[in-house]
């Protein structure tokens, strides 16, 4: 792989394309002073390569022709102290297409080579800077789309899962060690404190591994948020209850009945969690129009996929058949809250007979109209998240993670197996090293440039 060795110099504009207050461009390798130089001049008559690392210097950017392009600050960060390790140069130019297009197409003018995506933060990871773990952190740090989500992937910006993933390492290494000094002991001349010894590490390991397979589906709720789906019959108020929510007219409402036919999604957030909450079309017992019958097999399909359902009934009405029938279609696994909606007409509905019908369920009074109840529901929405993503020590993020987890955590069984089996240790080993491995993947340790492929072809051009 030639394309991404670390000795030419890369540039790419940093910040989103289009029209801003500025923008960025990046150059960094061992040419990035050598490609600015002839470009700049500087307020005060220093020439780049002589000023300081870490400091900012304001000045033009000239064409060769010597008319200016703009005016701009230019930061200096000299390797190893900078994001990349290398001389790092990055120009903070006026935000418009056509400068940053201008500064960029002079400076590819110079030999520097456009960056690849994600080419900046796998210099860093090459260089050190950063490990692998910590550099898919920058892509979920870009990605994150509620206060929970950063959180977590600023705790792994930070080193803490490298940690935990060392630790991991460390915990292998020793049970590794430990049965290597006994090789050459048959099975049955091992102590019986030896062997404990040895079972506990396993045990301690195997559950350190589980423990983080299973947070992962609770950090994935965080980071791609949780599916909140309104469900009920025509009428009942479900897209007035989603704009609500959304605070804002998103979704039509009419006082005729099937106003909804397909689905609506938004995002929103709600006590810093990610939120995705759908509109569905009013289910009914049995579908007359065509269309209506398409909208009520994509509500069905929607209460699948939902982590949530909010069973909405109108509180002005009786509870009839057509609840009890949209109700039914709710898969029993799901977590459901019961919006009596209307509260601000006078009730009608028998409140003690629906109870029974939908057991142990929540139930809030609720009005689209005068807002009644809206802050009970999204306090009940946050417990739900609240209770679902409750840490119990570190998360991962990564399927990548979650899969070499789960290949170690195959091989440790195996080797755990082996060993309760009695087999000699010669035999047990071998596993616990591919163990190993894979743990060493994890952070980087060991990797192939495939994978470096994959895990930075997700960033974006400048990252
Ligand atoms: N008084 C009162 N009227 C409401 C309330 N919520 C909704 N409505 C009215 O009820 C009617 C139906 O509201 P929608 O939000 O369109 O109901 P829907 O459940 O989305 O209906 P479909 O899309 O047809 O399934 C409209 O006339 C709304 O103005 C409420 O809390 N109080
Ligand atoms: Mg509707």
């Amino acid at each position: 792989m030639t394309k991404f060795e670390l000795d030419d110099t890369i540039t790419a504009v940093a910040t989103p394309a289009g029209e801003g207050g500025i923008a960025v461009i990046r150059v960094s390798g061992p040419g990035a002073f050598e490609a600015v130089e002839p470009f700049f001049v500087a307020h005060e008559d220093k020439k780049l390569s002589s000023r300081p690392a870490n400091t900012i210097c304001w000045g033009k950017f000239m064409d060769p022709a010597g008319l200016p392009v703009d005016q701009v600050l230019v930061s200096i960060f000299r390797a190893p102290q900078s994001y990349t390790g290398q001389d790092v140069i990055e120009i903070s130019c006026h935000g418009g297409l056509a400068v940053t297009k201008k500064i960029l197409a002079l400076l590819l003018g110079r030999g520097v080579r456009h960056a690849e995506p994600g080419e900046f933060t796998r210099r860093a990871f090459l260089n050190g800077k950063l490990d692998l773990t910590q550099a898919e952190a920058v892509l979920d740090l870009i990605h994150a789309k509620s206060e929970r989500s950063l959180d977590s992937a600023i705790r792994q910006l930070s080193g803490s899962l490298s940690r935990t993933f060392k630790e991991l390492k460390d915990e292998l290494i020793r049970l590794l060690a430990h049965m290597e000094a006994h090789l050459d002991f048959p099975e049955e001349d091992l102590a019986v404190d030896v062997k404990d010894g040895m079972q506990g590490q396993f045990t301690k390991v195997r559950e350190k591994i589980s423990a983080l397979i299973t947070g992962f589906a609770r950090n994935q709720l965080i980071r791609e948020g949780i599916l909140v789906t309104l469900v009920g019959k025509p009428n009942v108020g479900k897209s007035s209850i989603f704009n609500a929510l959304l605070e804002r007219d998103r979704a039509l409402v009419s006082d005729l009945p099937h106003t909804t036919r397909d689905q609506l999604e938004e995002a929103l957030e709600i006590r810093g969690f990610f939120v995705r909450l759908r509109d569905t079309a009013g289910l009914i017992s049995a579908a007359g129009h065509p269309l209506d019958k398409m909208g009520m097999d994509r509500t069905i399909d929607a209460l699948h996929e939902s982590h949530m359902v909010l069973f909405t009934v109108d509180s002005s009405a009786s509870f009839e058949e057509t609840d009890r029938h949209v109700f039914q279609h709710i898969p029993q696994d799901k977590k459901v809250i019961v919006l009596l909606n209307k509260s601000d007409l006078s009730s009608r509905i028998q409140e003690k007979e629906m109870k029974s019908f939908v057991g142990d369920k929540s139930a809030i009074h609720l009005s689209a109209k005068t807002r009644e109840g809206f802050k009970e529901l999204e306090q009940q929405i946050a417990d739900f998240l609240e209770q679902e993503t409750s840490e119990t020590g570190e998360q991962i993020t990564k399927l990548r993670h979650k899969k070499a987890l789960e290949a170690s955590l195959e091989t440790l069984r195996r080797a755990e197996q082996s060993f309760q089996e009695r087999m000699s240790l010669e035999f047990v080993t071998p596993d616990l090293r591919v163990t190993l491995e894979a743990i060493k993947e994890l952070t980087g340790e060991v990797y192939s440039e495939d994978l470096l492929d994959v895990i930075f072809s997700e960033f974006c051009i400048g990252k």
